[in-house]
């Protein structure tokens, strides 16, 4: 069935997100060091909690940059670089900290593929170990070109507990593809930001095009179309579908797809990307959002495809 669209159209009269990574040549010569240096090697390794590390990370041939985390068992590691690949590309090598190969760069197996999406390079592993695992992730300057030797770089890496207070499933996807033609995602993970402990992500939009998050009390697979996407949210007898698009406050998390993912644009996220959910639904009485309750959460936003929005996949979290 299709229906029509309940989502209020987005004023476009904000700001256009800046691309902080603007195609520029960079001269290696008088490229910063970061502040996570000298992370040089695996035994150097800096260790990283989630979260968003913008505007001054940088790599040269001669310098690699070495990353660890601890991912729980039964856990997930997702880290996103993003970087102007005239500039030079950046490579990705994720290893166990203790394997003999941490710091070979491509010799060698790695825990995980990297794939390249359209401003970058990410990587995602499942820790399918019941017991943590110490990984390191090793950036360094690719050597397909080697007349490239330097580069800067943003990163989001996250690290999803599944033992945390909340059990996150996601649901309704891949979504439908975008005007960027990707299916836009959606994560949730833990978060000890004030509100429901619940913090929401999104990636692979269309950059430059606002949205914001949907909640709602049921869960529908594989959803109803509604513009260029899936609704994956129930809209019969008693299911509600409430949006975070509340101006001022906690409640609203609007936002725009840019380099990097989905940025937070409402003062609504601890790491500048998505949302941290507040403790309350965007409802009339703010309804609160109480251990053992299931609610259903999806991103609407807006594209440049005929019928003009789309959605990413849903996510089904359990609050504890
Ligand atoms: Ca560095
Ligand atoms: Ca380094």
């Amino acid at each position: 069935m299709t229906m029509q669209s309940p989502f209020w159209w987005i004023p476009s009269t904000l700001f256009l997100l800046a691309s902080p990574l603007a195609a520029q040549s960079l001269d290696c010569t008088t490229l910063e060091p970061d502040p996570f240096e000298d992370n040089d090697s695996c035994a150097n390794a800096v260790a990283v909690p989630s979260g968003a590390y913008l505007g001054d990370l940088t790599v040269t041939r001669s310098d690699r940059d070495f990353y660890r985390f601890t991912v729980p068992g039964g856990g997930q590691l997702f880290v996103n670089t993003y970087f102007d690949s005239e500039t030079a590309w950046i490579d990705l090598h994720l290893r166990a900290a203790t394997d003999p190969a941490c710091g070979m760069g491509p010799i060698g197996s790695t825990l995980a593929p990297t794939f390249t999406t359209p401003n970058g390079r990410q990587v995602l592993w499942n820790n399918v170990d019941s017991l943590p695992w110490e990984v390191i992730l090793e950036v360094r300057i690719g050597d397909g070109d080697m007349t490239k030797n330097c580069q800067r770089y943003d990163m989001v890496p996250l690290v999803i507990d599944p033992t945390g207070p909340l059990q996150v499933t996601a649901y309704c996807g891949p979504a439908e593809p975008n005007s960027a033609g990707m299916s836009t995602q959606l994560t949730g993970r833990a978060t000890s930001a004030p509100g429901a402990g619940l913090h929401l992500d999104a990636w692979d939009g269309p950059i430059g095009e606002f949205g914001y998050f949907l909640v709602g009390t049921h869960p529908d697979d594989p959803g109803v179309l509604v513009g260029d996407g899936r609704l994956c949210l129930d809209t019969t007898t008693n299911a509600r579908i409430l949006r975070y698009n509340l101006s001022g406050g906690a409640h609203n998390s609007l936002g725009q797809f840019g380099f990097g993912g989905f940025y937070n644009w409402s003062g609504t996220s601890t790491t500048a990307f998505g949302f941290d959910v507040p403790g309350t639904l965007p409802d009339e009485a703010l309804t609160p959002i109480v251990a053992g309750q299931t609610l259903y959460f999806q991103l609407w936003h807006r594209d440049r495809t005929p019928g003009g929005s789309n959605f990413s996949n849903a996510v089904a979290v359990e609050f504890f």
